[in-house]
């Protein structure tokens, strides 16, 4: 029997260690590792179970060496890119501390590339898709002292090859037991985003669905759980979002979720249980700009007043030939209406752009960055407090768009080591975006265009004192630069970058 194999008999094991790997490259705030969470909850009373978070946890490899002993298994979660490179990080270091222990993946990129990741040495399980019921059975069967043969929705390796099991029907989230967020260190994922992303107000992140029912062609989503959405029921998220609250002090609930506004009868119920039980927090969820303005004026009001602060809208482009090549089902249009939605219900939105989508070698972008940055400035002039992000487009596996770049030359990683260094971040090379236009947005997008049309949080945080003064002369070069196109000789913008780190506007 192979080292391997001898891996799967974990008879009388009594402990469960699931390990979230820092998740990106770069900057980013820390969100709650709510994967590790919901996939632990079932196992809550049965097994010990240890959750540990590369960016909150002290000692965090030792946290997770120390327990192998008695470790039915190691979970480790991760997205595309750099998250896989901590992943392999830590499973070096319990293969070479325990090489008995099986390690099971789990998360968008495993799930996409189950054989591939199992040929990898550092996981021996995959389980696709939803987690919460695959992961208790994977341990039910290692407790029983054979592999995962009988768990639908996972992979695993043989001796004889790969064996990839029959896929697992999308499970109602309501059947699953709620998040122990107590299993996190959550003071302390907070107290982090207050010192280091210097957050004024307490915020942490809820999950109350999974999938979405959108078929953008560069999403993951769609291909994982094939345009189907599940969401918790709204008593049931009233009833955690006001005990979290309540529990952690918190003056905001980030969703998470995919689409949280793809059930308008479950946003109602919600908003208006937020509002009985008095609830006086701020919240941020993600809208798609094609549904959120269509909603009916009395739930937009109830949004409002049950403590919507922002809506994320994925708009990602305003031409009408690129919107139809990512199946976006939304026009530029939907997004000026969302815009005004915002504006006349007193709601912020941040939108999310994506410039340098794949075109055919020798052909002309359909839509340019400035054409982007044009478009932008039309939204802003609707409504200030509209923040923008424009991402660079990175192909996601799994995807139409990824399928085409991969036809349009670009060259695929082929093995869980290779796609630990993808990463948007450093992916400088990108085919369909030059450099200067990178410096563009940050330039544009990131300084002259909040400056020209500041939002409320910023005309606020320089209205008065020492600042007031050197913000309006700014204001006025980044309105007059805004409005003729002219960004030449940004010493502004040189003098900002030198002095500030960070951004004025944060997604959220
Ligand atoms: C929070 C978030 C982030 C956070 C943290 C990422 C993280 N891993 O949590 C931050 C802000 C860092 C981030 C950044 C980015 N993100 Co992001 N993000 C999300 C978001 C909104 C929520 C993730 C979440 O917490 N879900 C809640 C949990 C409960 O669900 P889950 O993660 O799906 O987990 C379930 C299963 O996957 C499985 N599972 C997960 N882990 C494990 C582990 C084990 C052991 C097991 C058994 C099962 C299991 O069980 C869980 C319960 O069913 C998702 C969209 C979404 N709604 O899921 C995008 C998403 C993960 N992000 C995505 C992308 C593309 C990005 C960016 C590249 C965006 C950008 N252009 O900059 C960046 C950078 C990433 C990088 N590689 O450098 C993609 C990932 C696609 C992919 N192939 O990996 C997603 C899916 C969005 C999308 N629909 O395309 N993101
Ligand atoms: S709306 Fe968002 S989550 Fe849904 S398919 Fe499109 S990009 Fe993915």
């Amino acid at each position: 029997m192979s080292d391997r194999m001898k891996r799967y008999d974990r008879r009388g094991k009594k402990k469960v260690v699931l390990f979230f790997p820092t998740p990106a490259y770069g900057h980013y705030r820390i969100e709650l590792a709510l994967a590790i969470a919901v996939v632990a909850a079932p196992l809550e009373g049965e097994y010990d179970l240890v959750l540990v978070d590369e960016r909150v946890t002290p000692d965090y490899e030792n946290e997770v060496l120390r327990n192998l002993d008695d470790a039915v298994c190691v979970g480790i979660s991760s997205i595309t890119g750099y998250q896989i490179k901590r992943g392999i990080a830590m499973a070096d270091r319990i293969r070479r501390a325990a090489p008995d222990v099986p390690i099971v993946w789990g998360g968008y990129h495993p799930s996409l590339f189950p054989e591939q990741t199992c040929e990898s040495l550092a996981c021996d399980i995959v389980c696709i898709g939803q987690g919460d019921v695959t992961f208790k059975e994977i341990i039910e069967s290692l407790t029983a002292g054979k592999p995962p043969e009988e768990v639908l929705g996972c992979a695993y390796w043989t001796p004889e090859g790969i064996v990839v099991n029959e896929p697992r029907p999308l499970t109602n989230i309501n059947e699953v037991e709620r998040a122990p967020y107590h299993l996190l260190d959550v003071n302390r994922a907070i107290g982090l985003n207050m010192k280091e992303n210097h957050e004024s107000i307490r915020t942490t992140e809820f999950h109350s669905s999974q999938g979405c029912p959108g078929k953008c062609g560069y999403c993951a989503d769609a291909q994982l759980y094939k345009r189907r959405w599940t969401g918790l029921d709204a008593e049931r998220v009233v009833e955690e979002v006001t005990e979290l609250v309540r529990t952690y002090n918190l003056d905001q609930v980030n969703f998470s979720d995919a689409n949280f506004f793809a059930n308008q009868k479950r946003v109602k119920a919600i908003c208006e249980g937020f509002i009985a039980n008095g609830l006086k927090i701020r919240w941020v969820a993600s809208a798609r700009p094609d549904t959120f303005h269509r909603y009916k004026p009395e739930v937009l009001e109830l949004i409002r007043e049950s403590g919507c602060k922002r809506v994320i809208v994925g708009a990602e482009s305003a031409s009408g030939p690129v919107l139809e090549l990512i199946s976006k089902g939304a026009t530029a249009e939907d997004h000026l209406k969302t815009a005004r939605v915002c504006r006349d219900y007193g709601i912020g939105g941040t939108f999310t752009f994506i410039t340098g989508f794949p075109h055919a070698p020798g052909t002309p972008p359909e839509e340019t960055t400035q054409d982007l940055l044009d478009f932008i400035e039309k939204l802003k002039q609707i409504h200030p407090d509209i923040r923008t992000k424009i991402f660079v487009f990175t192909p996601y596996p799994g995807t139409p768009l990824y399928d085409l770049s991969v036809q349009y030359g670009m060259k695929e990683p082929r093995s869980l080591e290779e796609w630990a260094d993808y990463n948007p971040a450093t992916m400088m090379e990108s085919q369909w975006v030059e450099p200067w236009e990178r410096q563009m947005i940050e330039k544009v997008n990131g300084f002259y265009l909040p400056f020209a049309y500041p939002s409320s949080y910023m005309q606020q945080h320089f209205a008065s004192g020492p600042k007031k003064w050197p913000f309006r002369l700014v204001h006025g070069l980044a309105l007059a630069r805004a409005r003729t196109g002219f960004y030449r000789l940004p010493l502004e913008w040189v003098l900002f970058k030198t002095f500030k780190k960070g951004t004025f506007e944060p997604i959220a």
